[in-house]
């Protein structure tokens, strides 16, 4: 300890001295100067803000991840948590939210490659020059791999689950500043918290329930209404894996994928396999029906679907209400239902060779988590739908059931991020993003519209709305990332530029890459309600590739 402390005491004199010589060069920069190895210095084997720290540079290898000091954290009794610190400072802090039930410390590039992807946004966010925070929220899941699609934590465990629900972020938050002041002798000048999914949840918690913790905040296809979303999912699953003969087909998504983009891809100005101005678009389940039903409504083959499976359309686009109170809008039909990584992998896929379709797809195995962990909190569940013998016991729980009215009124209070006044963060100068894949198969759409037009309500009109906050759609892309659409954009940059300098974002550019980077192509990331509108020559495919040739529209 004590040769940590003198080299504290030296590595504070060379932040006093950088800052002392910063100052004299008439600099405004203020950011601390401290190198990613003299804060690894300071932190290695402290306990700090009551968390144990080890830390250590990992060096850049080949690929995109820079070198930066590692510091892993721990609060006991198992709230893990990271602080990657670049070579240069930025002097800001940029925390990266979770993801399904956490879990899990999510790395630096995600899934790998050289691909900074839309969960790719610690790197890069590292890579600008911020202080990249990230916690496993309070336990760790069990399956390698699969961390995040486990529940099996949560019976009997209050503490990890008010963790998760939204302790988690201030908590860590306190200890990471605290570790910044003890290396760098000031605390970041912003602080921004950037998530999707179970992270965009974390992002709304934060704007509602902790105001002041960042200066600005981005949330992603939220996980808003965790109990609707989970009895949506059981509702469409039910309608798959119970009926076994269902043989619903990848050609037949196809088909109906195709049937929507006839009807409405071209409702923008160009047919590009994008529906990009939905709210032209007329085509619904009825319009399935009527265009799409085989003969007699048995199953005839691929060029047709059967009333079984137009009864699994009308479960995705209906509105459903759970325990009497909690709505899921349904989803809209998009053309990418075909797509990959969307029905395929939310509705259908199956655990492996041989097991029924919808078995391994991810809307089951978070149905079955959610239920056997949060609602029936049952100590026996298996980590994973298809671990568990009972199968799929899950499908008998009644959201419906006035015995269980209790349970989903204190889950939904406990971890719901629906409320709407977020007059505090935006009188504390708060800036928040929305952002929202058209295509997302795992959280429909609907949610976030519908929630960013009660916030908009609820501060008391556009005008004041968009004083703080802005709402961009991504059409065509998944759930986070991937599809058809243009799924990279840096919302972190027009962030910090609202923040920092008042410049209010309007249209960005988003991009859809390669697997080896290169631009596939690009379009505007329009403010809600606007939608990018081709205005290019007709006919020019080397034009429909770029953002210039569209103008953000309002629809009629
Ligand atoms: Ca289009």
């Amino acid at each position: 300890m004590e040769s940590t402390d003198t080299g504290r005491l030296v590595l504070l004199g060379a932040v006093a001295l950088a800052a002392l010589l910063t100052a004299c060069g008439g600099s405004d920069d203020n950011s601390a100067t401290a190198t990613a190895q003299q804060a690894c210095t300071a932190l290695a084997g402290a306990t700090v803000g009551g968390a144990t720290v080890a830390a250590a540079v990992v060096v850049a290898a080949s690929g995109p991840v820079p070198s930066y000091c590692k510091v892993s954290a721990k609060i006991e009794p198992s709230l893990n948590f990271q602080l990657r610190i670049p070579e240069a400072w930025n002097g800001k802090l940029h925390y990266g939210g979770g993801g399904g039930f956490d879990g899990l410390v999510r790395g630096l590039n995600e899934y790998g490659g050289t691909d900074n992807d839309n969960h790719g946004l610690n790197l890069a966010a590292l890579n600008k020059g911020y202080i990249n925070v990230v916690s496993d929220a309070g336990h760790q899941g069990v399956i390698p791999g699969a961390e995040s699609v486990d529940a099996s934590w949560v019976p009997g465990n209050p503490v990890a689950e008010r963790l998760y629900a939204d302790l988690s972020v201030p908590t860590v938050m306190s200890s990471a500043v605290e570790m910044i002041k003890k290396a760098y002798g000031t605390g970041p000048t912003k602080s921004y918290f950037e998530g999707c999914s179970t992270g965009g949840r974390e992002a709304l918690i934060s704007a509602q329930r902790f105001p002041n913790l960042f200066d600005g905040i981005i949330s992603r296809a939220p996980v808003l209404n965790f109990t609707s979303s989970v009895g949506a999912f059981q509702t469409n699953e039910k309608g798959i894996l119970l009926n076994p003969t269902l043989n619903f087909t990848p050609a037949k998504v196809a088909l109906l994928s195709n049937a929507v983009l006839a009807a409405c891809d071209g409702l923008d100005g160009v047919a590009d396999g994008v529906v990009s101005n939905p709210a032209a678009c007329t085509f619904n389940a009825s319009t399935a029906r009527s265009a799409l039903r085989c003969a007699g409504g048995a199953d005839t083959g691929d060029t047709c679907l059967s009333d079984a499976q137009l009864a699994v359309v009308d479960t995705w686009t209906a509105p459903k209400t759970f325990g009497g109170k909690y709505l899921n809008p349904g989803w809209v039909l998009t053309g990418n239902e075909s797509a990959p990584g969307n029905w395929d992998a939310w509705l259908f896929a199956a655990a492996g060779p041989g097991a029924p379709a919808g078995s391994g797809a991810a809307q089951y195995l978070f149905e079955y988590a959610a239920i056997s962990g949060f609602l029936l909190r049952n100590p026996a569940t298996a980590p994973l739908a298809f671990l568990d013998p009972a199968g799929a016991s899950t499908f008998s729980y009644d959201f419906d059931a006035a015995s269980n009215s209790a349970t989903l009124a204190a889950l939904s209070t406990e971890i719901e991020a629906t409320d709407p006044d977020l007059r505090p963060f935006m009188n504390g100068g708060g800036k928040l993003l929305f952002w929202h894949g058209g295509a997302d198969p795992a959280l429909t759409i609907k949610n976030t519209t519908a929630y960013y037009q009660s916030v908009v309500a609820k501060v008391g009109g556009q005008a004041t709305a968009d004083s703080f906050t802005r709402f961009y759609v991504a059409p065509g892309v998944n759930h986070c990332q991937g599809g058809a659409g243009a799924d990279k954009s840096d919302l972190l940059a027009a962030l910090d530029a609202w923040v920092t300098n008042g410049t209010a974002p309007g249209a960005l550019t988003a991009a859809q890459n390669a697997a080896d980077g290169s631009s596939n192509f690009t379009r505007p990331l329009c403010v809600y309600p606007q939608y990018p509108r081709y205005t290019g020559a007709a006919g020019d495919a080397a034009a429909a590739k770029l953002a210039a040739s569209y103008t953000c529209t309002t629809p009629p």
